[in-house]
């Protein structure tokens, strides 16, 4: 008979933390092309037309624009991804990430 140890739970557990989230933000430059930009957005943040414009044109006009929030993982990826899309092509179009507040 194998020897058992029964190991009491803490009186108080703690719930597991909500994993930080990550913002997607696009920086504006004077290089790459607006329908370019457009068919990134599309490609690999799953937008629709109207919506990748709208972000493209915020971008555009502001400087930068937050596009989604995910995971860090996630959006590190997806941010190198958009970013290599665009050097790719010789353009300088850059995609960063930073935590959320
Ligand atoms: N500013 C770029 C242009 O006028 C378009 C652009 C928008 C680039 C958003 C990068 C991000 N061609």
């Amino acid at each position: 008979m194998p020897d058992t140890t029964f190991v009491t739970r803490p009186a108080t557990t703690t719930k597991p933390e909500r994993p930080k989230l990550y913002k997607v933000i696009l920086i504006n430059d004077d290089y790459t092309p607006r329908e370019f930009v457009v068919m990134v957005l599309k490609a690999e943040f799953k937008m629709g037309e109207s919506n990748a414009s709208a972000v493209m044109l915020t971008a555009h006009r502001k400087g930068s624009c937050v596009i989604a929030v995910f995971p860090r993982d996630v959006a590190e990826t997806k941010a190198e991804r958009a970013t290599d899309l665009g050097r790719s092509r010789g353009f300088p179009l850059q995609f960063t990430t930073e935590p959320e507040e």
